[in-house]
């Protein structure tokens, strides 16, 4: 590590090329490019992951996101031998990404027959040309020497389940070349424009600039390369947005490129004083979100693991809601809408899904692409020990989704003063919900109460649940939320209410009957129905008893019939409803359910580190905190579930990174009117300054031991301590 904003590795691991792909990762909402070096393909996991674009692979019954045939391949022969990292020693090599700009460097030497070569790379995933990615490439060799160069589009690229393109021609004008392609399934097209400059004199073939290069000694030879991806709306005009790039030149686009970092950076730094590792560790996960965040379109949200690859088919889960919204909501309100708005734009799949589970409304996908069908299969782990699928009620039970949209709905509304989402299909959108969880809940009559039953919480390792708390509390609030944005929009848009059709009494009679568990006589809210009986055992023990490397502990595995749990779920209930329970109920169940929490998933550490921020376990709250904002800066997350491979980037950890610095440190806190700030920052912090955009007014924010300086002008209250000032 050198400064605040460089992640570095000055040395070459094999071990590492896999983690690096994701660690090194560049992206700007439309495609993600791994950390890997020109001259890798498909084995060592090179990957050009494309958002929102989805399809089946041959042979195979999942879609994922399409990987695009790489445009930036290039490799060095010297004397019969390929430069090739993966395969030759180098002598050394340092690879190396600026978070401040995203821009990716590489600069390896290598030693064939007593001649050094150098290599060095520079690399960005354009920032304001969605479609285009640029390279310089470098070489320099210690003796005179002749060397082969081969650079120009690979399509033999990383996909976990097979290939999803059919290539249909390749057009070659001069140095340019021109792939194009179609998904086998849909026969979506998808173009791949490829160009390099400075090399003359090669032969174009087959997608490859092949020359032979004499390199005179110390003298550098150097050349760039761009590449074009281009699929659905973008098709229209690709040429022409290709050779735009071309004409604008390297050195400019790079200049555009690096301004629009600064400009995010200026909406979203936030600023640690005296703790090199906190600073770096949380620019790195704010680096990622702004990386991935959908700019430009309403019609993807952010996968699971980012645009690092095609891990959970490239879906987006709950994890954006809960986890990442609220960073795009503070610093950038137009990725935050198009977030939400592609929910509103996958209203009809989560009505399909609702029928095809026997229930009406809105069930929202627990794996969603782009038409808001699951793409979540009902066999979505494979047992590691008989190597066949095994049943997981993910897709079916984990309904809570549907919840967090709906809050996370009204969350950006009061946030960002927008409330004409609600109107844009906002409201439509809750009363699909609301449905969907009326149909799915039980009238329990001698309880005069409805109660949620079967279903799967944030904790996976409990399937098929009764009134699991989490759930049952997010679907109150919803329905809650729901009755509030019906008077909001009574009250600033009664001509759209006038056409809003529904009939809505059944609404106020499930609020007040919906069954909310609250904490028993010990201060401890139960899990679930019948948490409290099953084994109490620690994750510690469970781990002695596992048979085999990554054996799933949930299904009917090691964990279900026991209290340890996967991840942060009440935790995550108290975290989500702050202001609903005191301190001691929080302590008290931080307390208990923090030695039976796995943190199996990279959701979990943050929403225990808010919470003990809240509660001062202030060393708790820091040690969770950096587990978080390092998780993808170490690697050291889960690779598989059962034989699952989950490996990639975490946005919803970078997310949740963000939350505990504001929310839990800073103490940031929202209602319908007013922002409080009760900031309790860790001891070896000087330092904490942020800038929030509060219902469209920009707070610069600065936290140090004793003070809090607030810069801006605000229409609405905010305090401090909960004191207006
Ligand atoms: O959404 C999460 C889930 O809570 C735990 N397993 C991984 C999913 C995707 O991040």
């Amino acid at each position: 590590m050198l400064s605040d904003w460089i992640i570095e590795k000055n040395r070459f691991d094999i071990e590492d090329i896999e983690k690096h792909g994701s660690k090194f990762l560049l992206g700007n909402g439309f495609m993600g490019y791994r950390g890997t070096m020109e001259e890798y393909s498909a084995e060592q996991l090179v990957a050009v992951n494309l958002a929102g674009f989805f399809d089946l692979a041959q042979n195979s019954n999942w879609r994922e996101s399409v990987n695009a045939p790489n445009p930036l391949y290039t490799v060095l022969t010297v004397d019969g031998i390929n430069l090739d990292l993966s395969t030759l020693n180098p002598v050394s090599h340092s690879q190396r990404l600026d978070i401040k700009c995203g821009i990716h460097n590489r600069k390896t030497q290598f030693s064939v027959n007593g001649v050094n070569i150098t290599i060095t790379a520079e690399r960005f995933v354009s920032m304001t040309r969605e479609n285009i990615i640029a390279l310089k490439y470098t070489v320099i060799t210690d003796k005179d020497i002749t060397v082969t160069l081969k650079s120009g589009i690979d399509k033999n690229v990383w996909n976990i389940s097979g290939n999803h393109l059919n290539y249909l021609d390749e057009i070659t004008n001069g140095n340019f070349f021109k792939l194009n392609c179609e998904t086998v399934q849909l026969k979506n097209k998808l173009e791949v424009y490829e160009t390099v400059i400075g090399l003359d004199d090669c032969v174009n073939e087959d997608l490859l600039h092949k020359a032979t290069i004499n390199l005179k000694a110390n003298e550098e030879f150097e050349f760039v390369k761009f590449g074009g991806i281009y699929h659905s709306d973008s098709l229209e005009n690709s040429h022409n947005n290709f050779l735009d790039a071309v004409k604008v030149g390297y050195d400019e686009i790079k200049n555009e490129h690096i301004s629009a970092w600064e400009q995010i950076w200026e909406n979203s730094d936030v600023i640690i004083e005296g703790d090199d590792d906190a600073q770096l560790a949380l620019r790195y996960s704010i680096y990622h979100l702004c990386s991935i965040a959908p700019h430009n379109t309403d019609k993807c949200g952010i996968p699971a693991r980012g645009l690092s690859g095609q891990v959970y088919k490239g879906a987006a889960f709950w994890d954006t809601e809960m986890f990442m919204l609220p960073f795009f909501q503070f610093s950038d309100k137009k990725a935050a809408r198009n977030l939400l708005k592609y929910r509103i734009n996958t209203l009809e799949g989560a009505k399909r899904k609702a029928k095809e589970f026997g229930f009406e409304g809105a069930f929202f996908a627990w794996e969603s692409q782009e038409t808001g069908d699951d793409a979540c299969t009902l066999f979505n782990v494979t047992d590691v020990f008989t190597n066949r699928p095994q049943r997981t009620y993910f897709k079916d039970k984990q309904i809570h989704v549907s919840a967090d949209i709906v809050f996370a709905m009204w969350d950006y509304c009061r946030t960002t003063g927008d409330y004409s989402l609600l109107v844009d299909g906002g409201l439509d959108l809750m009363y699909e919900c609301m449905w969907f969880f009326y149909t799915y809940s039980v009238f329990k009559p001698h309880k005069n109460r409805y109660e949620i039953l079967d279903v799967v919480g944030p904790d996976e390792y409990h399937e098929r649940v009764n009134n699991n708390a989490f759930t049952n509390v997010m679907v109150k609030s919803a329905v809650d939320i729901f009755i509030r944005a019906i008077d909001k929009v009574k009250n600033i848009y009664p001509e759209y209410f006038a056409s809003f059709d529904k009939e809505l009494n059944w609404v106020y009679d499930f609020s007040e009957k919906l069954y909310v568990p609250q904490p028993n006589e010990k201060g401890i809210i139960e899990q679930f129905d019948g948490y409290f009986t099953l084994e109490d055992t620690t994750p510690e023990i469970l781990k002695t008893r596992e048979l085999i490397k990554n054996e799933y502990w949930g299904g009917h595995g090691l964990a279900s019939n026991t209290m340890v749990l996967k991840q942060a779920d009440v935790i995550m209930m108290l975290n989500v409803f702050k202001s609903a329970y005191s301190t001691e109920i929080k302590k008290l169940n931080w307390d208990f359910y923090e030695p039976y929490t796995e943190h199996g998933s990279s959701l979990s550490a943050c929403a225990y580190a808010i919470v003990a921020a809240e509660i001062g376990y202030t060393d708790w709250a820091y040690k969770y905190f950096m587990k978080t904002a390092s998780v993808d800066l170490t690697g050291d997350t889960k690779q598989y579930l059962g034989s699952l491979y989950i490996g990639g980037t975490h946005p919803a950890a970078n997310g949740g990174a963000w939350n505990t610095a504001i929310f839990g440190f800073a103490g940031v806190s929202v209602t319908d009117d007013t922002l409080d700030i009760s900031p309790r920052i860790p001891k070896n912090w000087n330092s904490l300054s942020f800038k929030l955009n509060w219902k469209g007014e920009e707070l610069n924010i600065k936290i140090t031991d004793d003070k809090v300086l607030i810069d801006g002008i605000v229409n609405s209250s905010v305090t401090v301590y909960g004191k207006e000032y």
